[in-house]
């Protein structure tokens, strides 16, 4: 074999509690690109972390391509993974996909914003910030109840892998938020997508939140 068919081409850092990099690794497992891409962990918030030889965001998802260009934004490696021949593509071309998609991302940064202030100290909290991300998590959990009852994220894409995800970072890492409560479709649909292999082999652990 040579052995530029045997190096990884492409590295994808990630950290093990973050659901974007998690859509972007489950990605890669449901794409049949694990081959292609090797995972990098990297610590966060950390002046050493190695992601910023990468990028000076510092943040993960980050996609280091052949050349050192490294893509970051979770959505902008979706797309890079469906170009380098993800099968199936992974980010929805038609409208009704792309509303399902960016539906549970807007969700995801709404927890994303509470959790960061849950792990501040409870003097420093901004008890406005939490109600709204709040009243933004269970406004859009409704409409996700009603959307999967009626079948929507039904097959695997952006929006079932983050959906997957941000309800996996519910569990695991944000446990304030009783999502389930009156949501049983939610919560079926739930465990349906968490017997996936790419959501068994990518279980973020447990926060404390
Ligand atoms: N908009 C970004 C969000 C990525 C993000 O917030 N990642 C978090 C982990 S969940 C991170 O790297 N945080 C480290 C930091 O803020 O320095 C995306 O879609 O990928």
């Amino acid at each position: 074999m040579l052995l530029s068919q045997a190096l990884p081409k492409l590295r994808l850092y990630y950290s093990e509690g973050s659901p974007y990099a998690r859509i972007c690794r489950m990605a890669l497992r449901e794409g049949g690109l694990v081959a292609k891409v090797q995972e990098a962990v990297t610590t966060l918030r950390d002046p050493a972390a190695s992601v910023l030889t990468h990028s000076p965001v510092g943040r993960v998802p980050a996609l280091v391509l052949e050349d050192g260009t490294t893509v970051t934004e979770t959505t902008l490696i979706l797309g890079w993974l469906d170009r380098v021949g993800s099968q199936p593509a992974m980010l929805p071309v038609d409208a009704v996909g792309l509303a399902a998609y960016g539906r549970v991302l807007g969700l995801l940064d709404g927890i994303a914003v509470w959790n960061r202030e849950l792990r501040r100290p409870v003097d420093e909290r901004s008890p406005s910030v939490i109600a709204l991300e709040v009243t933004r998590a269970g406004r859009v959990a409704d409409v996700l109840e009603e959307a999967v009852v009626a079948g929507a994220y039904n097959s695997v894409d952006a929006g079932y892998l983050a959906l997957a995800a941000v309800l996996g970072y519910a569990e695991k890492r944000h446990t304030v938020w009783r999502w389930r409560l009156d949501r049983p479709g939610l919560a079926r649909w739930f465990g349906q997508a968490s017997e996936r292999a790419c959501f068994l082999e990518t279980v973020p652990p447990p926060s404390g939140i």
